[in-house]
């Protein structure tokens, strides 16, 4: 019997780094196993990793020894690794017109309403805070809630997760555990639900996935965003 050569895959990661959770996301959507270091980020990064990835930034991905970097470069060669897993395949007309939905909502997402995010967890006081969370609620209601339509639960009725998750859900679950522990505007979720429900609908099916949560540390994230929020509105 031919033996079956399995490609060694070692991710460079740290738990708390959103970016690099996308990685941990794909590789457990695809059911691709693979060894994994953690990197410490509140350290100068070794010489050692800096030859891996000149950034110091993580994650980075070792492919039988070729590196990756960049988190949604990463996310989308797993895609490709299997064919119909989180993306489907690509050369006919229906995988190219899915393939291009699914890039399409992950830029609105990005370019549009993630960076509301940040500007609501750097506001110095509450009034910047309330401002920013409704500017987070109209990008979300403007440039994705038209695309979720068909969301059931997942991105275009997928019975599991896609790219677009694997994607957006770290991201997801910080902007839910933040709303959880009364650290953005109370009224951001609730509006959400109001005036996006399908978004809404579909980030809850998102941040109760097991694979989308398999790493998180809710604790750690929480804690994290206190010390950020106090940050900023001391400065
Ligand atoms: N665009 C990068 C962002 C990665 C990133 O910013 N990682 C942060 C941790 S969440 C990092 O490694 N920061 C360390 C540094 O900048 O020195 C990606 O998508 O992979």
């Amino acid at each position: 019997m031919a033996s079956v050569e399995v490609p060694k895959i070692k991710l460079y990661t740290n738990y708390g780094c959103p970016w690099a959770g996308r990685v941990h996301i794909a590789l457990g959507a695809q059911q691709i196993p693979f060894e994994e270091e953690q990197i410490d980020l509140k350290a100068p990064r070794t010489p050692e990793y800096l030859a891996i990835n000149p950034r110091g930034k993580v994650p980075a991905l070792a492919y039988n020894g070729e590196i990756l970097t960049e988190s949604a470069v990463i996310a989308q060669f797993i895609a490709d690794l299997k064919s119909d897993g989180i993306l489907p395949a690509s050369g006919t007309p229906a995988g190219a017109l899915e393939r291009a939905r699914v890039n399409w909502i992950v830029g609105a997402y990005f370019d549009n309403v993630n960076h509301q995010w940040n500007k609501l967890l750097a506001a110095k006081t509450d009034a910047e805070a309330v401002a920013a969370a409704e500017a987070y609620v109209q990008a979300v209601v403007k440039e994705v809630e038209p695309h979720l339509q068909s969301a059931a639960p997942y991105f275009d009725g997928s019975k599991k997760i896609t790219l677009v998750e694997v994607l957006t859900g770290p991201f997801l679950l910080r902007l839910f555990s933040a709303a959880k522990h009364g650290l953005v505007p109370s009224t951001l979720v609730p509006q959400l639900a109001e005036r996006a429900p399908k978004f809404s609908a579909w980030a809850q099916a998102t941040i109760s996935n097991p694979t989308v949560i398999s790493i998180y540390n809710e604790d750690e994230v929480v804690a994290g965003f206190k010390e950020r929020i106090a940050k900023a509105r001391a400065a």
